[in-house]
């Protein structure tokens, strides 16, 4: 039969009575809904049909002749552009910087001069090794990149949530990643580093050590982005007006304190969310909870440089903060989405090149290969030398320049003149150069051979590794243990996991012997080679996570379990308590349209059951009456999400009626002071005060392995 217009797209109630109104803002076509525009072709001819494509005939071929249609499939088959190398996955928002006092003593940079006036910024943050499609809360490394749009153009701080990094010189970052990525031959593992190549590498690469603490640490599981520090990483300088320069390192603090998931969590939150921190994120800056960081500063001079016991220049370490303190000079507040992700988030270029009169480089040889790599890989990524022609990529200050045409240029500038020197004045003439306002580089003393070697100042690899396991809480050191242990438990190669312990052991004893233990090594090996022996450096508590934690539930987020005859009082007690506290609330139900409470009003749910797990929560609560509780202690999901709570050390409230649920997800009422009874509206406001501490780390033996 042949098949009409009607019955093979839109019914003829959809597709007709349409009519076509000129106004003055161009073709609008009248609907239900009010004026919308007219769909249009990309040369602005206005379509038609955009269910049918042009055939001959009735069940005829698709004519060539169709322009509509070849334009739209073919703009459709280059949509995509390749992904970023390494950070593929990331997710941008928008916001400000703002200076809280003059730094003109120590840079002339222009952002810095004048308290209180904001400079637009963009943020992305990113995973590093997972590809764009990856899932959130994938063991790794976050990228935390920052570009400020000064009034004397861009700077990128194109920084990590960990202060140190993988390797001292640039030239090694392919086989990093390429170990890190999953094996050619096979193509896995994705985004993750528990597999024999990567370690086979890091075994191989003793300047990885410190490094390897950090990663194997709560620090590569946050909790929320906007819950992690940043860093620049290297050693910058900064350049005040007349000429003097001091050693600066960036840090970003979060204003919410720093707060990781575990790693039994992390495995399970990526299953129930895989954009578990982009929501996160997303739904914060909607909601008007903008998350903020200040940025601070460790500024030291030559001396410092010159006495430090490492050298300054090499990124695989630290300076410890209680050695050089951290001035916090302002801060930065992102509090608005993108309106589009790829225009924005995908096609933003940083890099570390791009930065403003006042701020310079240091020749940590990482940063200097980084310089070159990021103009190029924006060429291979976004196709044109123009890139910066994209307005998120534009400077938001003037710029002139002599730079034209190829792909895509849509900065034309008018006048006669392209080159310099011209002698054309005025308009024609075009921009001239500025020796006072210009960016002029610090002039370092360079001299001596030409060399491919590693400077000695750079051969302790072990020390920092040491202070940073040392500086851990007792429960973050057993983070670190379990972590070596899940990811070396994937290393099917029984030599590599033992080079791993050999390097522990120029670490940390303790926890040489617990990897080895967790790992059933049946022979110890001997100390790896060591350039340097282990120093014994002071303990940082800068280093550790729980001990930089936040002092209220600010921001966090509790789901409440609740069923049909839930206590009305109780759970607007809660909800009043979670509103005081600036934390957020999710109502689960064992069906999404809600239940009915016992004074008879109607809740909407947020989540049904299933698609809200305790393990996207930082507590819960447990609102049953003796019905709903009977029901869901058949549920296997409502018994996952009682014991995974458990396991996991959060603050669970919940009713007397909850408890068969409790009983059969083998949580006992009296087990810990982190399980709370909530009988009366006001028990709330106690439950969410626990919640302050986040997790009830004393559960920990009890709830082992996870
Ligand atoms: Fe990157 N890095 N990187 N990196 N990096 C890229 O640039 C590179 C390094 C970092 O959200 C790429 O635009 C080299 C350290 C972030 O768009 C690429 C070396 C640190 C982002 C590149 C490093 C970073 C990137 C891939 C060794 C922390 C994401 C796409 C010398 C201080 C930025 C792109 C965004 C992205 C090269 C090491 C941070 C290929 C050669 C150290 C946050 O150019």
């Amino acid at each position: 039969m042949a098949k009409t217009k009607q019955a093979a797209g839109l019914t003829a109630a959809q597709l007709g009575e349409q009519k076509i109104s000129r106004g003055t803002g161009g073709e609008t076509h009248q609907t239900a809904g009010g004026d919308v525009p007219v769909l249009t072709t990309q040369q602005g001819t206005p379509v038609a049909d955009d269910q049918n494509s042009l055939r001959a005939g009735q069940r005829g071929p698709t004519l060539m002749e169709d322009t509509h249609f070849r334009e739209k499939i073919f703009h459709f088959d280059h949509e995509r552009i390749p992904e970023r190398v390494v950070h593929a996955r990331g997710y941008g928002a928008h916001g400000f910087f703002e200076p809280y006092e003059s730094l003109a003593d120590i840079t002339k940079a222009d952002l810095f001069q004048r308290p209180g006036e904001k400079v637009p910024a963009f943020v992305r943050f990113s995973t590093v090794a997972g590809s764009k499609g990856s899932a959130d809360l994938a063991r790794d490394v976050r990228g935390f990149a920052v570009k400020l749009y000064t009034q004397e153009g861009n700077w990128d701080i194109v920084g990590n949530n960990i202060p140190v990094f993988f390797i001292q010189d640039a030239i090694k970052f392919p086989d990093l990643i390429h170990a890190a990525k999953p094996e050619p031959d096979r193509g896995f593992p994705q985004a993750q580093t528990a597999h024999d190549n990567f370690w086979d590498f890091i075994s191989l690469t003793p300047e990885s050590m410190n490094m390897v603490m950090w990663i194997m640490s709560d620090r590569t599981i946050p909790r929320s982005l906007r819950f992690m520090e940043g860093f620049g990483v290297h050693t910058f300088r900064m350049v005040n007006a007349k000429g003097k320069s001091t050693f600066v390192k960036f840090h970003w603090k979060p204003k919410l304190g720093m707060q990781s998931v575990v790693w039994n969590e992390a495995l399970k939150v990526n299953g129930a969310d895989p954009d578990f921190h982009r929501r996160d994120l997303w739904d914060a800056i909607q909601a008007g909870d903008f998350p903020e960081w200040e940025l601070g500063l460790q500024l030291f001079d030559e001396d410092f440089a010159n006495s430090f016991d490492f050298d300054v220049l090499d990124a695989t370490k630290i300076i410890p903060e209680e050695l050089v303190p951290v001035r916090r000079v302002g801060r930065l507040v992102l509090n608005r989405c993108v309106d589009n992700f790829f225009a924005e988030t995908e096609q933003v270029a940083f890099m570390t090149q791009n930065i403003v009169p006042g701020i310079d480089f240091t020749n940590d040889p990482l940063l200097q290969g980084r310089n070159f790599s990021y103009l190029d890989t924006q060429l291979k990524r976004l196709g044109s030398t123009n890139f910066t022609h994209l307005p998120i990529n534009a400077p938001k200050c003037p710029f002139h320049h002599f730079q034209q045409d190829g792909h895509m240029a849509f900065h034309n500038p008018k006048g006669r003149a392209n080159y310099e020197p011209n002698s054309w004045g005025g308009e024609q003439g075009g921009p001239r150069e500025s020796p006072e306002k210009g960016f002029a580089s610090y002039p370092e003393e360079m001299d001596g051979p030409k060399l491919r070697i590693r400077a000695e100042s750079f051969a302790d690899h072990y020390s920092q590794a040491r202070q940073f396991y040392r500086s851990q809480t007792e429960v973050e050191q057993a983070h670190i243990a379990s972590a070596l242990i899940f990811e070396l438990s994937k290393v099917e190669t029984l030599a590599i996991r033992a080079r791993m312990v050999a390097h522990l052991l120029n670490i940390d004893d303790a926890l040489a012997n617990a990897v080895a233990e967790g790992l059933r090594l049946r022979e110890m090996p001997k100390p790896a080679d060591a350039a340097q022996p282990t120093k014994d450096l002071e303990k940082s508590s800068a280093l550790s996570i729980l001990l930089n934690g936040p002092d209220s539930f600010k921001g966090r987020k509790i789901g409440a379990l609740i069923s049909d005859g839930v206590d009305a009082a109780l759970l607007k007690g809660l909800e009043k308590a979670v509103e005081a506290e600036g934390a957020m609330l999710t109502l689960v139900a064992p069906m999404v349209g809600g239940v009915e409470a016992s004074d008879g009003s109607w809740i909407v749910a947020d989540e049904k059951i299933d698609g809200g797990p305790s393990v996207v929560f930082d507590a819960v609560a447990l609102l049953l009456s003796a019905e709903g509780a009977e029901l869901l202690a058949e549920e296997s999901t409502a018994r996952d999400f009682v014991a995974d709570a458990f396991a996991h050390q959060k603050f669970i409230a919940h009713t007397a009626e909850a408890l068969p649920l409790m009983e059969k997800a083998g949580v006992k009422p009296d087990a810990d002071e982190g399980v709370i009874a909530l009988s009366v509206a006001k028990d709330t406001a106690g439950f969410v005060e626990a919640c302050r501490k986040l997790r009830l780390w004393t559960r920990g033996p009890r709830v082992k392995q996870v």
